[in-house]
């Protein structure tokens, strides 16, 4: 059983909440094993079409947890981790990273306050991100001397331009929700007290949507910033040959035609 987050589903939405509240949700190995227990989970579950993640209490996910990584520095793998910040990377960040991307459901992420280092980057590694007005992102790294990982170093750039991400990863300054949202960091920012009725109501929007072309639509951006626009023309004209074939596609033209809501099945 999970000690370390709260995982519930519903309306076809798996609702993850990291669950460390004291420490900011900071990461343990264990509540890696469990995140990815519960995104195994959200895959295998044909019923859950949509993920919305956040975190329980006044934060978001404050990164790697300090005094597990100094406690493995100090004694050892055998303390409960790796010791080096390469191995944890390999071992948990970089797979939960890559796995969000390919998840082929879409990932609202509810950032409910502060999200600093690799648990900002677990934010911006979703594909719909709100933040709650008193919420903030930090690339706090370079504060103890480490450099952007979990995606920080791709996805910045991408996100907000050169300057800015230059900006954010080498003075590691905390950017406030709203300046994040001016920027183009996230999707939207809200007031505190609506964030969890609205990232509910968005996940469970998308939970009913044609979920097989959701899916591809996240692979066609997952591979526009690597590919040249003849290669993307052809991956889109791959892609929806894909989802031309789905029933969805089909309800959704009878739909429109019999002007009347769609209800897509997710196939
Ligand atoms: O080796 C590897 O694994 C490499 C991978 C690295 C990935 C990374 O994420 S590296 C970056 C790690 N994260 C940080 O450096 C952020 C550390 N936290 C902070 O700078 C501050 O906590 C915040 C700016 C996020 C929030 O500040 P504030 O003043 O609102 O809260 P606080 O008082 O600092 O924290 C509240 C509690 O959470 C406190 O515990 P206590 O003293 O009440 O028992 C604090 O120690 C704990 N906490 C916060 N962040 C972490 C943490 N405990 C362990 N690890 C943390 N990252």
């Amino acid at each position: 059983m999970a000690t370390n987050l709260l995982f519930e589903r519903a309306d076809g939405v798996a609702t993850i909440t990291l669950n460390r509240p004291d420490k900011l949700n900071a990461f343990t190995v264990e509540l890696h094993r469990e995140l990815a227990a519960a995104l195994d989970e959200s895959e295998r579950d044909a019923t859950i079409r949509a993920v919305l993640l956040t975190g329980a209490g006044r934060g978001f996910c404050a990164g790697q947890d300090l005094a597990e990584r100094a406690q493995t520095m100090a004694n050892g793998p055998a303390a409960g981790g790796p010791v080096s910040g390469g191995s944890a990377l390999e071992t948990w960040y970089n797979p939960l990273i890559r796995r969000l991307r390919r998840l082929e459901k879409p990932v609202v992420c509810a950032v409910n306050g502060v999200a600093a280092g690799a648990g900002a980057n677990l934010a911006l590694a979703c594909d719909i991100v709100l933040a709650a007005r008193s919420a903030s992102f930090i690339q706090a790294f370079c504060r103890i001397g480490l450099v952007p990982d979990a995606g920080g170093s791709y996805v910045l750039p991408r996100l907000v331009g050169l300057a800015r991400a230059s900006g954010l990863a080498l003075l590691g300054n905390t950017l406030p929700a709203a300046q994040a949202a001016e920027w183009g960091l996230i999707w939207r920012v809200v007031d505190d007290a609506a964030l969890m009725a609205e990232a509910k109501a968005l996940a469970r929007h998308l939970a009913q949507q044609p979920t097989r072309a959701l899916a591809l639509i996240k692979q066609a951006l997952n591979a526009s910033f690597a590919n040249t626009l003849d290669q993307q023309l052809d991956l889109e004209r791959d892609l929806q040959k894909e989802a031309a074939s789905t029933a969805d596609f089909r309800e959704g033209v009878a739909a429109f035609l019999e002007k009347r809501p769609a209800r897509f099945v997710g196939r």
